[in-house]
Formats: structure tokens, C-alpha cells, sequence
């Protein structure tokens, strides 16, 4: 549709031509997962398409708006792979005009999760780490599993990503924490 095309243009201008490849696969698995799942195609396409919109920005940039907004200073002893999801959302609201709370919460959880994510949100944080540009041990498993059963591809992947995070002695945002014993069945 136009404002598709709108969307992309706009993205287009703010990332590396190798991240916006990334990005339109992202909302090719978005696309697949939400046809599967009952999710609304255009709701999923959009969340996709903003996902990571904010990913080149400044560590600047990101600081100032934590200061304009108000959001919660702890933001600030993190860094670009929280803040482009959590306080890029703030920059898809301002500069694209995207006021879905849907839409933004999504972008702001597909990182780290959360404990309780919508359907939409499973399906971008999904999206994002098996769209067909990934290539990781057990990528098919999951691919696969994705469509089989959603909750337990989410589970995986916050599994896989703290263990990776444990393995290479990354520190660990509160909030991935709280995303796996959300999503924890044992
Ligand atoms: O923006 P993308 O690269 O497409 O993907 P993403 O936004 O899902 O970012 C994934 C990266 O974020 C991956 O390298 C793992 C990292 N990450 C996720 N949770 C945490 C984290 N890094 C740290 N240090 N701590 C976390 O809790
Ligand atoms: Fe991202
Ligand atoms: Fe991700
Ligand atoms: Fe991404």
C-alpha cells in the first residue's frame, strides 16, 4: 500500500543498506508468523518495518531523549541494544507519526522480551531472530517451532540468548531475566 511504501522510504534514510535488507526480512517472517497466528497482516508489517529504526542512532541521541521524556534514568547504564528498541520507540512516535501503542510496545520488546508479550509482540520478537538472514545452531529447530507453537519459540529464544549473554560473560539486563521466567515452564 502508499503508506508502505511511505514507511519504507522513511527507514530506507535512517539505516545501512545491509540493516534495511535485515529489516524487510524481518517483515517477510512477520508476515508469515501472523498470517499463522491470527495476526493482523498491516499491524505486523508496520511493527516490523519500524523495528529497528533507531538502531544507527547516537548514544546521544538515545541519552536526550531518556532527558526529554522522562523515562526511567536506569536507561541510561545500559546501551544501543536496549535503547534502540525501548527509546527508539519515543523516535517512531515523534518523527513517523506512529501513535499504535501495539505497534511501539512491540518495538520496545523485541530485544529483551517481556514476561507478558501480545501476539504481535511474539511474532516481531520472532520475526527478528529467525527471519531467513540468520544463520545460528538450531535456526531451523526454531524456525520450525515458531509455527508449531509460538510461546514455546519465545521460551527458546530467551533461553538461547541468555545463555549466549552467560557464555561470553555479557552483562544482563534485569528485564531478559524477567522475560525468561515468563516464559518458563519448568
Ligand atoms: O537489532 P538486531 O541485531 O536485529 O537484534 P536485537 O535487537 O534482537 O539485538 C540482539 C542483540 O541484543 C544480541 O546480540 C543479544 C543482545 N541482547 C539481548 N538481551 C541482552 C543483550 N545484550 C546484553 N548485553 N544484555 C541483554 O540482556
Ligand atoms: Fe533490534
Ligand atoms: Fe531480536
Ligand atoms: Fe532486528
Amino acid at each position: 500500500s502508499g503508506s508502505r511504501e511511505a514507511l519504507i522510504e522513511a527507514v530506507k534514510t535512517q539505516v545501512s543498506n545491509k540493516r534495511f535488507e535485515h529489516i524487510l526480512r524481518v517483515e517477510q517472517m512477520a508476515l508469515n508468523l501472523a498470517e499463522k497466528w491470527d495476526v493482523d497482516l498491516e499491524t505486523a508489517s508496520i511493527a516490523a518495518l519500524v523495528h529497528d529504526y533507531a538502531k544507527e542512532r547516537s548514544d546521544a541521541d538515545f541519552l536526550a531523549v531518556i532527558a526529554e521524556k522522562k523515562l526511567d534514568p536506569d536507561l541510561k547504564q545500559w546501551g544501543n541494544y536496549l535503547w534502540h528498541g525501548v527509546v527508539g520507540a519515543e523516535l517512531v512516535h515523534d518523527e513517523l507519526g506512529i501513535h499504535n501503542q501495539d505497534i511501539l510496545d512491540a518495538m520496545r520488546q523485541h530485544t529483551t522480551g517481556a514476561a507478558y508479550m501480545t501476539q504481535l509482540s511474539q511474532v516481531v520478537y520472532m520475526a527478528d531472530y529467525i527471519e531467513m538472514g540468520r544463520d545460528f545452531p538450531g535456526v531451523a529447530e526454531v524456525r520450525q517451532l515458531a509455527f508449531e507453537d509460538l510461546g514455546a519459540s519465545v521460551g527458546w529464544q530467551t533461553t538461547h540468548t541468555l545463555q549466549y549473554l552467560l557464555a561470553k560473560q555479557g552483562r544482563i539486563y534485569p528485564g531478559t531475566i524477567t522475560t525468561y521466567n515468563g516464559w518458563s515452564t519448568k
